[in-house]
């Protein structure tokens, strides 16, 4: 069996996925995501100038070893663009592998460990009594677990995830148009005043049972994040995200000292030796990879495995720029992984999407099932897609008051 050809797409309803579509001479065909958010022509031009030219003539079984290939071949290993491509194919070759068997991707790993997988869903709010009218949004809709964030007085402008405009939270997504970046200013110390309370304020809202999540985005310096995550304890949530920019790692070592909160990391990360010191020092309680970013199901599958021996459960990033097909091998995994723990917010669900990207997988009830369609379980309509095409977009920048960069 052989690759004979491979396509790569651009575009999509509001974002740029980066759709890869892997051809063989036995007529069978496999889908991946490249999309790296805001970068979306560079895995593309990977793709297309130096990957797909090689894989023409591979055997598309052997999925192991073209990942491999790929990997030690390029010789400068790992990093978000050249990971995304490998995601894209390997994402493709396990497409391809499942309809060969014709089984879901899910039977290839191990079978399905749980029926429905829970999500969280993204509350969000310009100030507290508008991020609550968010979180009853999504209570009445029936999630079990939703991540929170809200304006903070006194802030010089919205910060991220925050609507300017009170009553948008229920759909708001952040602006990432144009080339030249929006400017977030950013004060940690009014942070840190004002969201320890105002998450207690909605623990107590809302009741015990409701999953309470927040993502500090990289915001925090060690200490202030140790203090943070100390002084949110009775809130009791159910993860405390990025509360450091994910490099310094040692940054956790000081927060564990002081704190037992959840915490959550790697939706940066491209690879196991990004996340390996995290895991086996227990430094986090779930591992945030995503398929695509991770370089796509082979290696996210070692990474869950690795984490699944220190207890570390899942938490695979899910953010809208994910295409269906990202979120697809996520669910796959999901169903599968005796260590799951939760999956961020699915673009499963916009009529424009679903367009784009057909199945059968579902959200039900803040739970995801996952369809028993062959492979990914994902089509991908190319009459679709020949309405759109490439925008630029940037992802918004921070400073602070005095104009020093700070971490988006
Ligand atoms: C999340 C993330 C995203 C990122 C975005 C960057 O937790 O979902 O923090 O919102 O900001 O994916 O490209
Ligand atoms: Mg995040």
């Amino acid at each position: 069996m052989k690759i004979t050809d491979a396509k790569v797409f651009v575009g999509g309803p509001g974002k740029n996925y980066v759709t890869l579509k892997i051809m063989t001479d036995q007529g069978v065909y496999g889908l991946g995501d490249a999309t790296l958010n805001n970068r979306e022509t560079l895995p593309a031009a990977y793709l297309q100038d130096y990957l797909i030219p090689n894989l023409i003539g591979m055997d598309p079984r052997n999925s192991e070893d073209i990942w491999q290939f790929f990997y030690r071949g390029a010789y400068f290993r790992r990093g978000p663009i050249a990971m995304a491509a490998f995601g894209a194919i390997d994402m493709a070759l396990w497409d391809i592998k499942g309809k060969l068997a014709n089984m879901p991707l899910y039977q290839l790993f191990g079978g399905k460990s749980r029926d429905g997988a829970m999500v969280y869903a993204h509350a969000t709010g310009a100030d507290l009594e508008d991020l609550m009218d968010s979180i009853a949004h999504y209570v009445a809709l029936g999630y079990k677990a939703v991540r929170v964030q809200c304006g903070i007085p006194g802030m010089p402008t919205a910060s991220y995830a925050v609507p300017e405009i009170r009553g948008e939270g229920k759909h708001y997504i952040s602006d990432f148009t144009g080339i030249r970046p929006k400017v977030e200013v950013w004060d940690s110390a009014r942070y840190m005043r004002y969201m320890p309370d105002a998450l207690m304020n909605i623990r107590e809202k809302f009741g015990p049972d409701l999953h309470i999540l927040h993502d500090v985005h990289h915001r925090l310096t060690p200490r202030e994040a140790a203090q943070f995550a100390k002084a949110v304890e009775p809130a009791n949530l159910f993860w405390l995200e990025d509360p450091t920019p994910a490099e310094d790692q040692s940054a956790l070592e000081l927060l564990r000292q002081h704190s037992s909160v959840p915490i959550a990391i790697g939706e940066v990360f491209n690879s196991i030796y990004d996340c390996n010191r995290l895991i086996e020092k227990e430094l986090i309680d779930y591992i945030r990879v995503a398929v695509t970013y991770a370089g796509g199901i082979t290696p996210v599958k070692r990474i869950v495995d690795l984490a699944g021996l220190h207890n570390i459960r899942t938490g695979f990033h899910g953010a809208p720029s994910h295409s269906p097909l990202c979120m697809a091998a996520q669910a796959h995994l999901n169903a599968w992984a005796p260590n799951f723990g939760i999956q961020e917010y699915l673009v499963l669900g916009t009529p424009a999407c679903d367009a784009l990207f057909p199945s059968r997988h579902r959200m039900e009830n803040g739970m995801v099932y996952v369809s028993d369609a062959p492979g990914l379980g994902v089509e991908f309509d190319e009459s679709e897609a020949a309405q759109y095409s490439y925008t630029p977009g940037s992802h918004p920048i921070v400073r602070l008051e005095d104009g020093t960069m700070w971490n988006y």
